[in-house]
Formats: C-alpha cells, structure tokens, sequence
C-alpha cells in the first residue's frame, strides 16, 4: 500500500487533529510542513482550499481534518476510534460536528473578536459550549470512562483537544480559567494530553503566547509567557 503523504503545519490545531490519528494508528506517513506565507503550488492544487491539513495516499488526494479522518479510519481499521454501530457512529459524527461549528467558532470570536464586545459576546458562547459539553457529552456519553464515548479515544476526543491545549492562550489573553462547573472536562484534558500522540504533536504555551501576541497586536503580559 502507498505511504499517505501529510501536509500541515506545526501550530495549526486542524493538523493535529490528523497527525494524532496518523499516530495513534502507527501509520507510516512522510510529510511537508507548510510555510502559510508561501505555500508551494503542489500543495494549493492538492488543498483546493488552501488549507492544512491535506494528504495523498496513492492517488487519492484529500483535505478537510474531519473528511480526512473519517478516510484514514476506514483505510486503516486499527484501532478503530469510531463506533462501528451506525447509530453511535451518527452521534460521534454530531460531536465532531458541535466542535467544528460550536466550540470552534466560539473560541475564536473569544480569542480574535474585532472589538471587547465581540470578544465578549464569543466568552459567552464558548462558556456555554463547555458547559453543553460537560453535561450533554462527558455527562451523558462517556459514562464512567475517561473519554467522550467511554473507556477508548475517539475522533470525538481528537477533534475537540486542540482548542484545550490553547486554553492557556485564553488565559493569558482574556483571563479566562475552565468553569469549576466543568470537572468532568477537566478531567478528561488532563487524561488527553498524556497520550503520547498527543505529547508529541503539542507545542509549548510560550510558543502559543508569543504566536498569538503578533497575531492579536496584544502584548505578552510580563513575567507570564517565560514557564
Ligand atoms: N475546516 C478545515 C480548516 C483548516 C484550517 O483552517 N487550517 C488552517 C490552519 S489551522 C490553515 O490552513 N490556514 C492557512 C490559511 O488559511 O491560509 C479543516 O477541518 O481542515
């Protein structure tokens, strides 16, 4: 079988998201990193979008994390992290989908909103998000397992943890902590980022501070981005 060719970029959350499942499955893969400021022509004809993360595998070429996650998860079974029961499958699909047009959009509006009362109004919703997660997920789906759906990691799981390793760039910048409302997501951050796939595709917070400081044109608070 070919080698699946990846193509992200180290600070970008929807790349690992892809390089965790490439991880987690032991799928031998060669990859390009991504200059976004110059990005090369075989790349953008692959990434119609002109986006990270894409692959190729033979003569498929792919982008969009969750479309390709969902391809490396039939292509390569093991270890599964979807249910294969259809009806459990369409609930994981659901929670991807609440990351990628709830948690996601929220966290930005919070972090990157034009003005104090955009960001505000994206503090709001992403509070809310979490909470619908911590009771409508962890709550309800995972029983007593330390992941979305139970005792195994997911695609659920995957899809939503970069934004938890970026929360201290919340704090930093808008001073925002987990609602003490939220311990069960507490406790599955704390179990997610020890996985090894997850460790190894992390970055650390000062790279976030300092990556987001050119971003926002927002100073890094003294004394606080040197851990
Ligand atoms: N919906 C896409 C989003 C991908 C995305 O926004 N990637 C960002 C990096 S995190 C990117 O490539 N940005 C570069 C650009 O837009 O020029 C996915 O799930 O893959």
């Amino acid at each position: 079988m070919s080698t699946v060719h990846l193509y992200f970029a180290k600070p970008s959350t929807f790349s690992q998201r892809t390089r965790v499942v490439l991880l987690e499955k032991g799928i031998e893969f060669t990859s390009t990193e991504i200059d976004f400021q110059n990005k090369p022509a075989d790349f953008t004809q692959i990434s119609r979008y002109g986006k990270v993360p894409a692959i190729e595998h033979g003569d498929i070429e792919i982008y969009e994390s969750a479309v390709i996650n969902e391809y490396l998860e039939e292509v390569f079974p093991e270890p599964p992290l979807l249910p294969s029961e259809p009806g459990k499958k369409a609930i994981a699909r659901i929670w991807i989908d609440y990351a990628n047009t709830r948690l996601v959009p929220a966290f930005n509006k919070f972090l990157r909103g034009k003005d104090v009362a955009e960001q505000e109004q994206g503090r709001r919703e992403f509070t809310e998000a979490l909470l619908y997660i911590e009771q409508e997920g962890l709550g309800k789906l995972s029983g007593n397992g330390a992941y979305f759906l139970g005792n195994d990691l997911s695609l659920v799981d995957i899809s939503f943890y970069p934004w938890f390793e970026r929360l201290p760039v919340l704090q930093h910048f808008r001073k925002f902590d987990l609602p003490t409302e939220t311990p069960r997501l507490q406790t599955w951050w704390n179990t997610v980022r020890d996985r090894d796939s997850v460790k190894a595709v992390a970055n650390p917070v000062e790279f976030y501070i300092e990556r987001f400081s050119k971003i926002l044109g927002e100073p890094v608070a003294v004394g606080t981005a040197q851990k």
